[in-house]
């Protein structure tokens, strides 16, 4: 954390949810979700990993349970921790701290119950069954940019294809994806979303209604602002991109671009600064946070300001 976060803490992030389900959030970290129903959700584009990816280690038929641990094959950030490892349930959820719990009982997250993993992923958490002689399959992969959990599983007590066929994607920046490929016929009965280490902060896209479809994608993001910069290390919120100097950049000032790198007046400082050297926070904002004078504003914030502020930073 770095040292400013006391000071904007009181200026959250604020999204409407909207009428259509289709996005929500925040919960209290900061992370939304958003699907690839909605205007700048994600796309869906399966990553089919039968064919190179490792089995995930069930007996041929698992109703109820979970095993574990899978390496991710990086650190995976996760609310206020990293993991480098995950468990899997046969009912439909994963959990990168949890390899005992086997609940099938869906609840909607956040969920404090003594049955309710912490550090939850639910791509499709409910009375579902591991079952090789209906040709159901698990696989992990990691191919080194992303990190993929394919299920292919059945619900209990119902062996007629269609069965469900969903994955998990997670990526080192904390992005989370969830895409379904085939669902079967019963759709009201599950929870989609996550919870954090003490299950009291969480997302639920959907519990127990009707809300999936073929070929839909979920994205969960820390990054509330989209600015690329994870809440994590965000220390300004609801950052606007680009910065726009009201009349025009000058010499040794700078701004911030929509790419997040900082443009400068003349060349030989252009790009020498990224929003990651200043902690998610554009120019203006500096400006503001600084309460430094208009000719910031109008110019683009100086260089010694710019670096004042960066030198500021504490991790
Ligand atoms: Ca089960
Ligand atoms: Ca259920
Ligand atoms: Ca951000
Ligand atoms: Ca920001």
């Amino acid at each position: 954390m770095k040292f400013l976060h006391g000071l904007i803490a009181t200026s959250l992030v604020v999204l409407t949810t909207s009428a259509v389900a289709g996005m929500g959030g925040p919960d209290t970290y900061g992370y939304t979700w958003i699907d690839s129903d909605e205007a700048g959700g994600p796309v869906y584009s399966w990553v089919e990993i039968t064919s190179v990816g490792t089995p995930v280690p069930f007996a041929s038929y698992v109703d109820d349970g979970t095993v574990g641990p899978i390496p991710i094959g990086f650190s995976f950030p996760f609310y206020e921790n990293s993991f480098n490892e995950l468990y899997v349930s046969s009912n439909g959820w994963l959990s990168f701290t949890n390899g005992s719990l086997q609940t099938y009982t869906n609840q909607p997250l956040p969920n404090s119950g003594a049955s309710v993993p912490e550090n939850m992923l639910a791509p499709w958490w409910d009375d579902m069954v591991y079952d090789e002689s209906n040709a159901n399959e698990a696989f992990y992969y990691n191919d080194g940019s992303r990190f993929i959990v394919e299920m292919y599983v059945r619900r209990i007590a119902a062996f007629t294809p269609p069965f469900y066929r969903f994955e998990v994607i997670l990526y080192p920046n904390g992005d989370i994806v969830f895409q379904y490929h085939t669902l079967g016929t019963t759709l009201n009965s599950s929870t989609i979303g996550i919870q954090n280490a003490t299950k009291d902060d969480g997302l639920t896209a959907v519990f127990n209604d009707s809300y999936a479809h073929q070929e839909l994608a979920i994205l969960f993001s820390a990054d509330s602002d989209g600015d690329g910069v994870l809440n994590f290390d965000d220390v300004c919120p609801d950052t606007v991109l680009p910065d726009v100097p009201t009349i025009g950049l000058r010499g040794a000032r700078f701004a911030a671009m929509s790419d997040g790198t900082f443009d400068s007046g003349l060349d030989q400082f252009a790009g020498m600064y990224t929003i990651d050297d200043t902690a998610g926070c554009s120019g203006t904002q500096i400006i503001e946070l600084l309460g430094l004078g208009a000719g910031h504003t109008k110019f683009g914030i100086s260089k010694s300001a710019l670096e004042t502020f960066i030198a500021s930073l504490v991790d």
